[in-house]
């Protein structure tokens, strides 16, 4: 008699822990549903992509000759959830055991443990070996630290991995290269994403989600769809990234240029987080990269240790501290999220219509443009927490809640009182102009901080310091910016509340700052 397997739509490994336990005459489910689809209004290309690439890993595994049940979006017997697909499947075929590998959301989780309550037959949920470290291990490097940092878990698997290790010391005689990351960028030329021709696997999806899913965010243009949905794909984006982008990831890793949407960044999070690519795969591509002298230990290290430190640190704090953690709103931030952030057209501000324009073509922004353009307006302004979450879980097509809330309310929102992040990534316009060139073609005045026209970013930012004053007034690393605080008159300090409230109610009433066309402009 047969068993199944659910395959769920990021679980896309040949690799997966669920698929190991099945016998040939085994059957593995996967369903494309409404309510995986719409828990939050994902955007258009997010849908596209995870369909897409279900759809090439079942064919795929029917070549290799698996079994497998393929539900479609639009089939008529779909029920549209998780839960009921298996109810539906274990109704007709009579299985004797279910397998499925643990998911990477605590809500479907918390759906998979009652299913397992309500089945008559074994219904067995699998540890996803997938990543470097488990939640035990990651439960076990928090037990007894009172400050659990991201540099001390990455040291740690840099020597669990042996990846840029001589013996027990790091290559390059330092465990961490990121001062050399930091330049603006200069004139060079940045390189072009791989493309390839859409098959009709995914145009029938590209077609199925503009009819299907109307009003989610997004572009959804069968030219410019540029995310890989087979392991193939996968891997033709991580050479392109090793070849064309590695050498100069470091150097321009943070920086922000008007129009360059990728800059040197590696545009692997959506492979990595499908399962089409594993962490470990692309960190031996970057080291090797190093030991042929074709990357710079910097780039290589700081690559290196967004995968193997950030995106495994994320996903441990997201087990450790969940459900509570989703609940935190340290900063008691409550403000709604300005309709800017769904529509660009919306704000003057260069820097913020730059980051949404990218999100909305592309459903991708760099690091630098999540935290310190869109992640540091929501946080100075005091934006909502739950709000902001929502959005860069719709927004991103690498957005799962496992990595993305503690990289929002944790890193950008700084919502859970410094588990993350050990001060809040707070910043005035100075640092975006420091690292980018969108202030020279802003409406607003970047050196400027009381008049009409100064950047929103710089009176944001000391009214933000102004209010919560006595809650970082203990934080050592705090101190200097708090002084200078301190030096303000009660005149500055007036005139700063007055415009940062005056933008607030702007935005509010006409959902953005936008500057309202004249009458001549309008004729
Ligand atoms: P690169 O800049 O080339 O980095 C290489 C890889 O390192 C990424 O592909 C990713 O797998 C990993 N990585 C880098 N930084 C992080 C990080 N902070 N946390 C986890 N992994 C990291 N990443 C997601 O994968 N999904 C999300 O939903 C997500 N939401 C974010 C929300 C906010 C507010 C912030 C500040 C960051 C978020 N990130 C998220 C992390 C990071 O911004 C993206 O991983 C990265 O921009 C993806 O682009 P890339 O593949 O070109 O990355
Ligand atoms: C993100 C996503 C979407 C859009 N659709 C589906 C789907 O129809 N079927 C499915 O099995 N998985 C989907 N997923 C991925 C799940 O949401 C993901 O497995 C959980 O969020 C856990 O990470
Ligand atoms: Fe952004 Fe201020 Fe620079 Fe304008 S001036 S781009 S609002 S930082």
């Amino acid at each position: 008699m047969a068993r199944c397997c659910l395959v769920l739509g990021d679980q896309l490994s040949d690799s997966l822990s669920s698929l190991n336990l099945l016998e040939p005459e085994d059957v593995v489910l996967m369903a494309e549903v409404w309510s995986e689809a719409s828990y939050v209004k994902h955007h258009k290309q997010k849908i596209t992509l995870v369909f897409s690439a279900m759809r090439h890993f079942a064919e795929a595994l029917t070549r290799s000759g698996r079994r497998v049940s393929y539900v479609k979006l639009n089939d008529p017997a779909n029920t549209q959830s998780l839960v009921s697909e298996v109810h539906r499947a274990q109704d007709k075929y009579q299985f004797d055991a279910w397998y499925v590998t643990e998911p990477g959301e605590w809500r479907l989780e918390q759906d998979l443990e009652s299913l397992v309550a309500q089945m008559t037959v074994p219904f067995e949920l699998v540890p996803d070996d997938r990543f470097l470290c488990s939640r035990k291990e990651f439960e076990d490097f928090l037990n007894g630290r009172k400050q659990p940092r991201m540099e001390h878990f990455y040291r740690k698997i840099r020597q669990s991995t042996g990846l840029l290790m001589e013996g027990k010391d790091p290559v390059g005689g330092q465990w961490n290269f990121d001062h050399d990351n930091r330049k603006p960028l200069d004139q060079r030329q940045t390189p072009r994403p791989p493309s390839w021709s859409l098959d009709p696997i995914t145009q029938e999806v590209i077609e199925l989600v503009n009819d299907r899913f109307p009003d989610h965010f997004g572009d959804l243009d069968a030219d410019r769809f540029m995310w890989p949905v087979t392991r193939e794909q996968a891997l033709t984006m991580l050479d392109h990234f090793i070849n064309e982008r590695l050498a100069s990831f470091g150097d321009f890793q943070d920086a922000m240029v008007r129009g360059k949407d990728t800059l040197f960044h590696s545009l692997v999070s959506t492979s990595l987080n499908l399962g089409l690519l594993s962490p470990m795969e692309v960190c031996r591509a970057a080291e090797d990269a190093f030991q042929r002298g074709c990357a710079p230990i910097n780039a290589v290290e700081g690559f290196i240790r967004q995968i193997i430190g950030w995106r495994e640190y994320v996903r441990g704090l997201y087990w450790a501290y969940m459900p509570g953690y989703k609940e935190r709103n340290a900063l008691d931030a409550r403000w709604p999220l300005p309709a800017f952030y769904w529509d660009e057209t919306k704000t003057d501000m260069v820097c913020l219509s730059e980051a949404i324009r990218n999100t909305r073509e592309n459903a991708y922004a760099h690091h630098i443009q999540r935290l310190m353009v869109t992640g540091n307006f929501a946080l100075i302004a005091g934006c909502a927490v739950e709000e902001v979450c929502d959005w860069y879980l719709s927004v991103y097509a690498d957005a799962y809640e496992w990595v993305e809330l503690p990289n929002t309310l944790g890193m950008a929102l700084f919502a859970d009182n410094g588990v993350m992040a050990s001060k809040p990534y707070c910043a005035s316009g100075k640092y975006i102009d420091r690292m980018s060139d969108y202030c020279k073609d802003c409406r607003y005045n970047v050196k400027e901080t009381e008049t009409e026209n100064a950047c929103p970013f710089n009176y944001l930012y000391w009214d933000f310091l102004n209010r919560h004053r006595d809650r970082f007034s203990n934080n050592p690393r705090m101190a200097m910016i708090l002084r200078n605080l301190d030096r303000f008159g009660d005149d500055k300090l007036q005139a700063i509340r007055t415009r940062a409230a005056s933008l607030r109610d702007r935005v509010q009433a006409d959902g953005g700052d936008a500057a309202k066309p004249s009458q001549e402009q309008l004729l």
